[in-house]
């Protein structure tokens, strides 16, 4: 596929109400586990640096943080209704009677993950532990709302 045909294919997609993506109920939690799986195994490789588990690499940080970026726009079409559960990780029920509240968390959380991608670029270690921890905060504050201990 071409790169504009796939990303007219991405875009229709994530345009569809989120119900209509999936067949089943399993299929959209399977979907937004496996985004957030990505998504934390590529968040997780900037945090190795930003905490010196890691030497710092700049490039390998940029790419890092832009595949989370990318990825932050996924999940949240896989919490369709009635996927809510109480064993630790899932979505708690107020994830749809708060729904406003819990876009809002998204948001914050695509934007600060963006800004991270952003500084990034800047191949500066300092920025990169700023923004890490921001977006990490953001990635926090939503699961002590709305995910099951
Ligand atoms: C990670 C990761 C998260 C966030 C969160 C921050 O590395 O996988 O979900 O950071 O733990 O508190």
């Amino acid at each position: 596929m071409t790169r504009l045909l796939m990303a007219a294919v991405i875009g229709l997609a994530t345009a569809l109400p989120a119900a209509a993506q999936f067949q089943k109920p399993e299929d959209a939690v399977k979907y937004r586990k496996a985004a957030y799986t990505v998504m934390a195994a590529h968040f997780g490789r900037i945090g190795a640096m930003a905490q010196g588990r890691v030497p710092f690499d700049g490039a390998a940080a940029a790419a890092n943080a832009a595949i989370v970026a990318q990825m932050s726009t996924l999940p949240f079409a896989g919490f369709v209704e009635g996927t809510s559960g109480t064993e630790k990780g899932s979505p708690k029920g107020n994830v749809w009677t708060e729904r406003v509240k819990f876009d809002a968390a998204a948001r914050k959380m695509q934007d600060e993950v963006a800004s991270l991608a952003s500084v990034a670029r800047a191949n500066n270690l300092d920025q990169l532990k700023t923004a890490f921890g921001s977006a990490a905060a953001a990635c926090k504050a939503c699961h002590d709302d709305f995910r099951n201990p």
